[in-house]
Protein backbone atom coordinates (compact mmCIF):
# COMPACT_ATOMS: atom_id res chain seq x y z
CA UNK A 1 0.00 0.00 0.00
CA UNK A 2 0.67 3.54 -1.16
CA UNK A 3 1.91 5.64 2.02
CA UNK A 4 2.67 9.49 1.54
CA UNK A 5 5.94 9.99 2.58
CA UNK A 6 6.18 12.76 5.85
CA UNK A 7 8.79 14.90 6.13
CA UNK A 8 8.78 17.10 9.03
CA UNK A 9 11.50 19.81 10.55
CA UNK A 10 11.33 19.80 14.59
CA UNK A 11 12.89 22.78 15.06
CA UNK A 12 13.70 21.85 19.02
CA UNK A 13 14.41 25.24 20.62
CA UNK A 14 15.71 27.31 17.80
CA UNK A 15 14.55 30.51 15.42
CA UNK A 16 13.28 33.94 17.39
CA UNK A 17 9.73 34.58 15.54
CA UNK A 18 11.59 36.90 13.19
CA UNK A 19 14.28 34.17 12.24
CA UNK A 20 10.81 31.54 11.99
CA UNK A 21 8.98 34.22 9.63
CA UNK A 22 12.39 34.59 7.69
CA UNK A 23 12.64 30.76 7.47
CA UNK A 24 9.48 30.05 6.67
CA UNK A 25 8.79 32.69 3.63
CA UNK A 26 12.01 30.63 2.17
CA UNK A 27 10.07 27.28 2.46
CA UNK A 28 7.10 28.74 1.36
CA UNK A 29 7.44 28.78 -2.54
CA UNK A 30 10.13 25.85 -2.55
CA UNK A 31 7.75 23.22 -1.00
CA UNK A 32 5.08 24.78 -2.76
CA UNK A 33 7.12 24.25 -6.18
CA UNK A 34 7.74 20.31 -5.70
CA UNK A 35 3.92 19.59 -5.31
CA UNK A 36 2.20 18.08 -3.29
CA UNK A 37 3.93 14.32 -3.30
CA UNK A 38 5.14 14.89 0.03
CA UNK A 39 3.12 16.18 3.07
CA UNK A 40 5.45 18.34 4.62
CA UNK A 41 5.39 20.26 8.50
CA UNK A 42 7.41 22.17 10.69
CA UNK A 43 7.78 22.43 14.41
CA UNK A 44 8.78 25.38 15.80
CA UNK A 45 8.76 26.73 19.52
CA UNK A 46 5.36 26.62 20.94
CA UNK A 47 6.23 30.98 20.54
CA UNK A 48 6.30 30.81 16.74
CA UNK A 49 3.13 29.14 16.53
CA UNK A 50 0.37 31.51 16.29
CA UNK A 51 2.58 33.84 14.08
CA UNK A 52 3.56 30.97 11.46
CA UNK A 53 0.41 30.01 11.79
CA UNK A 54 -0.88 33.40 9.92
CA UNK A 55 1.97 33.66 7.54
CA UNK A 56 1.55 29.81 6.76
CA UNK A 57 -2.40 30.42 5.31
CA UNK A 58 -2.43 28.67 2.21
CA UNK A 59 0.94 27.41 1.83
CA UNK A 60 1.53 23.34 1.95
CA UNK A 61 3.28 23.13 4.95
CA UNK A 62 1.74 22.05 8.07
CA UNK A 63 2.30 23.35 11.45
CA UNK A 64 3.12 20.80 14.40
CA UNK A 65 3.86 21.24 17.68
CA UNK A 66 6.95 19.92 20.06
CA UNK A 67 5.20 18.93 23.00
CA UNK A 68 2.23 19.42 24.90
CA UNK A 69 -0.09 18.16 28.27
CA UNK A 70 -2.33 15.82 28.62
CA UNK A 71 -4.95 18.14 30.86
CA UNK A 72 -6.74 20.29 28.47
CA UNK A 73 -6.54 23.29 30.68
CA UNK A 74 -5.37 23.95 34.92
CA UNK A 75 -2.99 24.64 37.39
CA UNK A 76 0.20 23.84 35.56
CA UNK A 77 2.43 26.29 35.15
CA UNK A 78 4.81 26.72 32.00
CA UNK A 79 2.66 23.76 30.38
CA UNK A 80 0.77 24.01 26.70
CA UNK A 81 -2.23 22.06 26.15
CA UNK A 82 -3.85 19.97 23.09
CA UNK A 83 -6.39 22.42 22.60
CA UNK A 84 -4.61 25.42 22.21
CA UNK A 85 -2.48 24.08 19.88
CA UNK A 86 -5.45 23.39 17.70
CA UNK A 87 -6.69 26.50 17.64
CA UNK A 88 -3.66 27.96 16.40
CA UNK A 89 -4.11 25.50 13.36
CA UNK A 90 -1.49 22.60 14.62
CA UNK A 91 -2.13 19.35 13.04
CA UNK A 92 0.25 17.18 14.27
CA UNK A 93 2.21 17.36 18.14
CA UNK A 94 5.79 15.34 18.71
CA UNK A 95 5.18 13.49 21.94
CA UNK A 96 7.93 11.02 23.16
CA UNK A 97 10.74 12.98 22.01
CA UNK A 98 14.09 11.36 22.95
CA UNK A 99 15.19 14.70 24.62
CA UNK A 100 11.86 15.11 26.63
CA UNK A 101 12.87 11.35 27.68
CA UNK A 102 16.41 12.25 28.72
CA UNK A 103 15.70 15.57 29.91
CA UNK A 104 12.56 16.01 31.07
CA UNK A 105 11.06 12.72 32.72
CA UNK A 106 8.84 11.67 29.74
CA UNK A 107 7.82 8.33 30.19
CA UNK A 108 5.64 6.17 28.23
CA UNK A 109 2.52 5.91 30.20
CA UNK A 110 3.09 10.09 30.19
CA UNK A 111 3.75 9.76 26.19
CA UNK A 112 0.37 7.67 26.37
CA UNK A 113 -1.61 10.64 28.10
CA UNK A 114 0.12 12.95 25.90
CA UNK A 115 -1.34 11.03 22.14
CA UNK A 116 -4.71 10.61 23.71
CA UNK A 117 -5.12 14.54 24.33
CA UNK A 118 -3.77 15.34 20.75
CA UNK A 119 -5.96 12.67 19.14
CA UNK A 120 -8.76 14.04 21.45
CA UNK A 121 -8.25 17.73 20.08
CA UNK A 122 -8.36 16.89 16.74
CA UNK A 123 -4.92 16.26 15.71
CA UNK A 124 -2.32 13.73 14.97
CA UNK A 125 0.44 12.86 17.26
CA UNK A 126 4.06 12.26 15.83
CA UNK A 127 5.03 9.51 18.51
CA UNK A 128 8.92 9.03 18.75
CA UNK A 129 10.70 5.86 20.26
CA UNK A 130 14.13 4.96 20.10
CA UNK A 131 16.60 3.21 22.01
CA UNK A 132 20.13 4.45 23.66
CA UNK A 133 23.78 3.00 22.43
CA UNK A 134 23.41 1.14 25.78
CA UNK A 135 20.70 -0.73 24.72
CA UNK A 136 22.03 -1.06 20.51
CA UNK A 137 24.78 -2.85 22.09
CA UNK A 138 23.48 -5.00 24.33
CA UNK A 139 20.87 -6.49 21.90
CA UNK A 140 17.95 -4.84 23.35
CA UNK A 141 16.68 -2.06 20.10
CA UNK A 142 13.55 -4.26 19.52
CA UNK A 143 12.64 -5.00 23.22
CA UNK A 144 13.07 -1.18 24.36
CA UNK A 145 11.66 -0.28 20.96
CA UNK A 146 8.25 -2.42 21.22
CA UNK A 147 8.01 -1.49 25.04
CA UNK A 148 7.96 2.52 23.85
CA UNK A 149 5.40 1.40 20.83
CA UNK A 150 2.73 -0.47 23.71
CA UNK A 151 3.43 1.79 25.78
CA UNK A 152 2.70 4.74 23.86
CA UNK A 153 -0.59 3.41 21.97
CA UNK A 154 -1.93 1.55 24.84
CA UNK A 155 -5.85 2.17 24.83
CA UNK A 156 -6.11 3.20 21.33
CA UNK A 157 -8.13 1.47 18.85
CA UNK A 158 -6.65 0.30 15.47
CA UNK A 159 -8.32 3.05 13.47
CA UNK A 160 -6.70 5.48 15.54
CA UNK A 161 -3.47 3.81 15.41
CA UNK A 162 -3.48 3.66 11.49
CA UNK A 163 -3.79 7.56 11.16
CA UNK A 164 -0.93 8.26 13.27
CA UNK A 165 2.78 9.02 12.57
CA UNK A 166 5.25 6.87 14.37
CA UNK A 167 8.80 8.26 14.00
CA UNK A 168 11.93 5.87 14.95
CA UNK A 169 14.72 8.08 16.70
CA UNK A 170 18.10 5.84 17.34
CA UNK A 171 18.89 8.18 20.34
CA UNK A 172 22.90 7.85 19.72
CA UNK A 173 22.49 9.31 16.46
CA UNK A 174 20.61 12.41 17.33
CA UNK A 175 21.81 15.55 16.67
CA UNK A 176 25.56 13.69 16.70
CA UNK A 177 26.30 13.62 13.12
CA UNK A 178 26.36 9.30 13.29
CA UNK A 179 22.85 8.11 11.31
CA UNK A 180 21.59 4.49 11.33
CA UNK A 181 22.64 2.28 8.13
CA UNK A 182 19.80 2.32 5.80
CA UNK A 183 19.81 -1.47 6.62
CA UNK A 184 19.49 -0.52 10.58
CA UNK A 185 16.62 1.99 9.85
CA UNK A 186 14.31 -0.75 7.77
CA UNK A 187 15.60 -3.51 10.38
CA UNK A 188 13.51 -1.63 13.12
CA UNK A 189 10.85 -0.01 11.06
CA UNK A 190 10.21 -3.22 9.61
CA UNK A 191 10.00 -5.04 12.69
CA UNK A 192 7.50 -2.12 13.89
CA UNK A 193 5.04 -2.99 11.58
CA UNK A 194 4.89 -6.33 12.38
CA UNK A 195 4.58 -5.07 16.11
CA UNK A 196 1.51 -3.20 14.72
CA UNK A 197 0.33 -6.18 12.45
CA UNK A 198 0.44 -8.20 16.03
CA UNK A 199 -1.01 -5.33 18.11
CA UNK A 200 -4.30 -4.52 15.17
CA UNK A 201 -3.99 -6.45 12.07
CA UNK A 202 -1.84 -5.95 8.97
CA UNK A 203 -4.58 -3.43 7.25
CA UNK A 204 -3.84 -1.11 10.14
CA UNK A 205 0.05 -1.39 9.96
CA UNK A 206 0.29 -0.92 6.73
CA UNK A 207 -1.19 2.35 7.22
CA UNK A 208 0.63 4.00 9.93
CA UNK A 209 3.84 5.86 8.71
CA UNK A 210 6.89 5.69 10.69
CA UNK A 211 9.49 8.49 10.33
CA UNK A 212 13.46 8.18 10.29
CA UNK A 213 15.41 10.49 12.81
CA UNK A 214 19.01 11.25 13.23
CA UNK A 215 20.99 12.92 11.77
CA UNK A 216 18.83 12.89 8.26
CA UNK A 217 20.90 15.18 5.86
CA UNK A 218 20.64 15.90 1.81
CA UNK A 219 22.78 13.76 1.45
CA UNK A 220 21.83 10.95 3.19
CA UNK A 221 18.47 11.28 2.49
CA UNK A 222 17.61 9.54 -0.27
CA UNK A 223 19.28 6.49 0.80
CA UNK A 224 17.10 6.32 3.92
CA UNK A 225 13.69 7.32 2.73
CA UNK A 226 14.30 4.48 -0.39
CA UNK A 227 13.93 1.96 2.34
CA UNK A 228 10.47 0.10 2.08
CA UNK A 229 9.14 0.67 5.45
CA UNK A 230 10.54 4.46 5.97
CA UNK A 231 7.77 6.49 5.70
CA UNK A 232 9.59 9.93 5.92
CA UNK A 233 12.36 11.73 7.82
CA UNK A 234 12.16 14.11 11.59
CA UNK A 235 14.26 16.20 11.00
CA UNK A 236 16.21 18.51 13.21
CA UNK A 237 19.57 20.28 12.36
CA UNK A 238 19.61 19.82 8.55
CA UNK A 239 15.79 21.47 8.85
CA UNK A 240 17.08 24.90 10.13
CA UNK A 241 18.22 25.92 6.78
CA UNK A 242 15.96 26.15 3.89
CA UNK A 243 18.22 24.83 1.15
CA UNK A 244 18.63 21.35 3.01
CA UNK A 245 15.27 21.10 4.24
CA UNK A 246 14.15 21.23 0.95
CA UNK A 247 16.58 19.22 -0.87
CA UNK A 248 15.15 16.70 1.94
CA UNK A 249 11.56 17.09 0.89
CA UNK A 250 12.88 16.61 -2.35
CA UNK A 251 14.49 13.54 -1.89
CA UNK A 252 11.46 11.70 -0.57
CA UNK A 253 9.54 12.65 -3.31
C1 LIG B 1 16.28 13.81 16.15
C2 LIG B 1 16.26 14.77 15.04
C3 LIG B 1 14.93 15.46 14.97
P1 LIG B 1 18.67 15.69 14.34
O1 LIG B 1 16.08 14.49 17.39
O2 LIG B 1 13.92 15.01 15.82
O3 LIG B 1 17.29 15.74 15.22
O4 LIG B 1 18.23 15.57 12.91
O5 LIG B 1 19.35 17.00 14.63
O6 LIG B 1 19.43 14.50 14.79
Amino acid sequence: MARRKIVAGNWKMNKTVPEALALVRELRGAVAALGDKVEVAIAPPFVALQPLHVALEGAPLQLAAQNCHWESSGAFTGEVSAPMLAELGCAYVIVGHSERRQFFGETDATVNKRAKAVKAAGMTPIVCVGETLAERESNQTLTVVERQVRGALEGFSGADVATFVLAYEPVWAIGTGRTATTAQAQEVHAAIRGLLTRMYDEGTAERVRIQYGGSVKPDNAAELLGQPDVDGALVGGASLKAADFVAIVKAAG
